[in-house]
């Protein structure tokens, strides 16, 4: 059996199912996207023989737009074709057959990589898929991505998020799969703890140094504090509209060349709402969008136009 795994590039929830994807079959694919991706890359596809080629396709932690639900529904491939994810912009999706949208069942928030995990479980569980290792890894990443670690002080969670960009994505899925086929439990190596460490002391510097530069401006009847940053973004943001709550209703944090990220801490604001003003998605105190794509060349437009002759 072959199987095409596409899920989200930009977190650990999205990278996670690759791993599990390499836990539950022995022939596969992936693909990590962005957000702004996905739509264009089935649109791309869907009248070649690629998707036919393959025995299971999954998107994980991402959907589709209404029209490229359409698309895949009128094609030959739609039975072997599943959708998990959790974010509620997608929850629409649930019409189509081949979509597992929910936001949470009971108090449990889900992830991506939670609803994937239960989907393996069920329909193509192995030995190695159910170890503590796995289970614990799952957990891990649903705290993080929910933003639950924080409720239990489960600091393991934002490490598996560092540990994630200090490795890369392919690197992380490598060393992830090997760890996990070792290992019926989950622990940080010796050389991981120092780098964690070294890393923690970091981004707290990084975060005391975006504290100073946040800017805040009045968008569609909101205080909204804006910085620009590129690492931390989750973290940051969290901070931010923590340390600002006074000040601030909601954090938009603007990573050039990657997309806009929206936090909030406050009960009032949905801020998947307001991704939408940017065509983006997410879910009630954190969400995201894509960047508009000339947004580099109108910065460098801006530049030179404004350059002493
Ligand atoms: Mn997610």
């Amino acid at each position: 059996m072959k199987v095409l795994i596409i899920s989200h590039v930009a977190d650990l929830d999205g990278v996670m199912p690759v791993v599990l994807t390499g836990l539950a079959f022995s022939s596969y694919d992936y693909q990590l996207l962005d957000i702004a991706e996905v739509d264009s890359f089935f649109l791309e596809r869907v009248n070649t023989d690629f998707f036919s080629s393959y025995d299971q396709i999954f998107l994980t932690d991402l959907g589709v737009s209404e029209e490229v639900a359409k698309v895949i529904d009128s094609s030959s491939w739609k039975d072997k074709f599943h959708i998990l994810d959790h974010h509620k912009g997608n929850l629409f999706l649930n019409d189509y057959s081949f979509a597992e949208v929910v936001v949470s069942k009971g108090d449990i928030l889900e992830s991506g990589t939670s609803l994937y995990y239960q989907y393996l479980l069920k329909h193509h569980a192995t030995k190695l898929l159910i170890q503590d290792s796995v289970s614990y890894m799952v957990s891990l990443t649903r705290l993080l991505d929910t933003w639950e670690w924080k409720k239990w002080d489960k600091k393991e969670a934002l490490y598996l998020g560092t540990l994630l960009v200090f490795y890369g994505n392919k690197k992380f899925i490598e060393n992830y799969l090997s760890f996990l086929k070792q290992n019926e439990n989950f622990y940080f190596t010796d050389a991981e703890k120092v780098m964690i460490e070294a890393d923690e002391r970091k981004k707290q510097e990084y975060i005391e140094e975006k504290k100073q530069s946040m800017i805040v401006k009045k968008i569609a009847s909101y205080q909204v504090g804006i910085v620009f940053a590129e690492q931390y973004v989750s973290e940051l943001g969290n901070v931010l509209a923590e340390t600002f709550q006074d000040q601030v209703d909601l954090v938009m944090i603007i990573r050039m060349g990657r997309s806009l990220s929206f936090r909030s801490v406050k009960e009032k604001v949905d801020v998947s709402l307001f991704a939408q003003h940017f065509h983006g998605n997410g879910h009630l105190h954190a969400a995201g969008a894509p960047l508009p794509e000339d947004l580099e060349d109108t910065i460098i437009t801006h530049l030179i136009e404004g350059m002493i002759e």
